[in-house]
């Protein structure tokens, strides 16, 4: 199998084939992109969480660094960090991949996932990704958010009249990835579905104040130093439409940053006027013998016309994403980067 374009990456099973693929399994390793946000700790925490009252066991791996909020978000459900050389067990029967399904946001992990097409669910909003990294796919790009396609899964698994009727405890994290892939329903994104899924979510009884408290206001000291970074090494290019921000090593140091610290300012300059593009640029930690790389993450603003299609750019820059947010890693220091994001762009 080769790597599927736009117009192979589509569903090619159903949410009961799925349930009963899962129901048969005994042992469940769920994957989701480096570095899990939002939507992939709420996708995976409320697949795992739903597998397990159901009788099947159900393991979350993570890979990268993890939202300072993560552990609130985990609480106590088992899950594995994994790193180089640590990897999930050979003897997992069902692999669910949510939140991406593409090899670039799987690195890490790649090498134990690679060959277990057979065993491998993925379920993804992304326009691309992999043919071969599972041979069953759930795959709407409308879906504003992953936990959007994993709540009929969780619905059809515990037999429930629908999602108004979910535990709270699975009821919460799908909200979760809901909420922040929307940026709190405020993006294009956010459709009719999103809206009548969130408010079954709160009709099950969650807390959305408690959660907005615990993901969005509850930000350590750092990130604000870190934000002042950013903020200070804001450029504007092409009369004012692209922004771009740079992160280095030396602002993480001075800052007294974590790594998780350092997501979501490329949203910051959309809300100049003139700005159509803002991108972050984020040196990553030198590896001794290894090329620099960048880390790049793009979001442009919805507009009525002419919006730029940022997933097309990061494409060309050897990553992905959606329409309105993308990103990519690429070889090069910060400014080798940015001139070729620039060009991209411009
Ligand atoms: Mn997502």
């Amino acid at each position: 199998m080769s790597a599927a374009g736009a117009e192979s990456w589509a569903s090619n099973t159903t949410v009961a084939e799925a349930a009963s693929f899962l129901r048969a399994a005994k042992r469940v390793v769920v994957l989701t992109h480096s570095k899990a946000d939002g939507d992939a700790l709420g996708s995976t925490l409320a697949l795992a969480r739903t597998l397990g009252r159901v009788g099947v066991e159900a393991t979350p791996w993570y890979f990268g660094a993890l939202p300072h909020w993560g552990k609130l978000a985990i609480a106590d459900t088992t899950v594995e960090l994994g790193a180089e050389g640590r990897h999930p067990p050979n003897d997992a029967e069902a692999v669910v991949v949510l939140d991406t399904g593409a090899w670039e946001q799987l690195f890490e992990v790649r090498a134990w996932l690679e060959g277990r097409a057979e065993q491998t669910i993925v379920i993804d909003h992304h326009l691309r990704g992999d043919a071969d990294v599972g041979s069953r796919r759930i795959v709407e790009t409308l879906a504003s958010a992953v936990c959007e396609l994993v709540t009929p899964l969780c619905v059809e698994l515990l037999g429930v009249d629908g999602p108004e009727h979910l535990p709270v405890d699975i009821a919460e994290p799908l909200y979760l990835g809901l909420a922040t892939d929307t940026g709190w329903f405020r993006y294009s994104n956010v459709t009719a579905a999103s809206m009548r899924l969130a408010a079954a979510l709160l009709d099950a009884g969650i807390d959305q104040p408690k959660l907005y408290r615990t993901v969005e206001l509850c930000e350590r000291p750092a990130r604000l130093r870190l934000m002042a970074a950013a903020l200070n090494s804001l450029e504007l290019h092409d009369q004012d439409r692209v922004a771009i921000m740079t992160i280095r090593q030396s602002d993480m140091r001075e800052a007294k940053a974590a790594p998780g610290d350092a997501g979501g300012f490329a949203d910051l300059a959309l809300a100049v006027a003139s700005v159509r593009v803002g991108v972050v640029l984020f040196e990553t930690p030198k590896k001794n013998g290894q090329e620099p790389l960048t880390r790049i993450s793009m979001r442009s603003k919805a507009l009525d016309d002419d919006s730029v299609d940022v997933n097309e750019v990061a494409q060309r820059l050897g990553g992905g994403g959606h329409a309105r947010a993308a990103g990519a890693r690429a070889q090069g220091t910060v400014d080798e980067v940015k001139a070729r994001v620039l060009e991209a762009l411009t």
